[in-house]
């Protein structure tokens, strides 16, 4: 009798059913609205949840060579920084840095579950940011404001349509949480964090992303290319008032994430 072809054999994997079973939801927000402090926060509050924060370090850190044999330049040792070229010459870096911020974070939205994770009857996990705010929150800022031009923004949407083709299934969204807070508010959390390639930001920017968000989390009015998203259940949390710091409000923070948790 022939051999049965390798797949017969395998029973559906104990992964297989369990990536079914993990709920994946986006935490989104202007920059430095807190979302990094929220995903931390969380982090903290069960064994259930895990998080994947957003790849920043691979930005600021670009490493030209993969190959540890192979003998480094200084500047390849150092890498690249990526988001300071970025704020420095925008019409330049736009496409490039837009590329691989996507890139990374399917990169790291897609690595293996933790063995916390998987032990888990009810898991989650949380992502810092996802491919739809680099796609409708940045990139089509930086297009609109000619920081890409009309060739780059057809390749780079049709890359980003190919890439959630081929990955996107593993990571797709069961909800989003928009941190919600004032441009005026993000831009004083922005210069407490000082990450210095962000000191040049300037209020109107953090306006324009503002607006962004607001249409497509708050308002829901965004045209989207993505079916599922139209219905997407979303939880909004106003976040101007500190959290960081204070226990009740995060205690109060934390009822709201589990109440719309059960909804889901
Ligand atoms: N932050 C704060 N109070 C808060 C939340 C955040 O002072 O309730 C600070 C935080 O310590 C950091 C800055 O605001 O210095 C931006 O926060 P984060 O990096 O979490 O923002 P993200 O860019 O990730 O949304
Ligand atoms: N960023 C960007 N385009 C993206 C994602 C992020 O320009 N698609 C930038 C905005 C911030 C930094 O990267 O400067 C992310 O930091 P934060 O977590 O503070 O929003
Ligand atoms: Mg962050």
């Amino acid at each position: 009798m022939a051999t049965p072809p390798k797949r017969m054999c395998v029973s559906p994997t104990f992964d297989d059913s369990f990536e079914k079973r993990v709920r994946k939801i986006s935490i989104e927000g202007n920059i430095a609205a807190g979302k990094s402090t929220f995903v931390h926060m969380l982090s903290r509050a069960s064994d259930e949840w895990e998080v994947v924060p957003e790849p920043i370090g691979k930005w600021c850190n670009v490493q030209t060579v993969d190959d540890e044999f192979q003998e480094l330049t200084t500047s390849q040792k150092s890498g690249g920084n990526l988001l300071q070229m970025l704020y420095d010459k925008p019409s330049r870096w736009a496409y490039t840095f837009q590329t691989y911020a996507c890139l990374s974070r399917v990169r790291a939205q897609l690595k293996p579950f933790s063995s916390k994770l998987q032990e888990a009857e009810h898991p989650i996990q949380f992502f810092e940011r996802s491919v739809y705010s680099d796609r409708y929150i940045f990139a089509s800022h930086l297009f609109e404001s000619g920081k890409l031009n009309e060739t780059e923004w057809a390749i780079y949407q049709d890359w980003h349509g190919w890439i959630l083709n081929q990955f996107g299934a593993q990571i797709e969204l069961d909800a989003l949480i928009y941190l919600r807070a004032t441009p005026e508010k993000c831009m004083e959390r922005l210069h407490l964090r000082g990450r210095e390639e962000e000191q040049g930001i300037e209020l109107e920017y953090l306006e324009k992303l503002h607006y962004k968000h607001e249409c497509w989390l708050y308002n829901r009015t965004m045209r989207l290319d993505f079916e599922y998203l139209k219905d997407i259940p979303i939880l909004v949390l106003d976040v101007n008032e500190d959290f960081k710091d204070d226990k009740i409000k995060q205690e109060d923070i934390l009822e709201k994430v589990k109440t719309f948790l059960q909804t889901l």
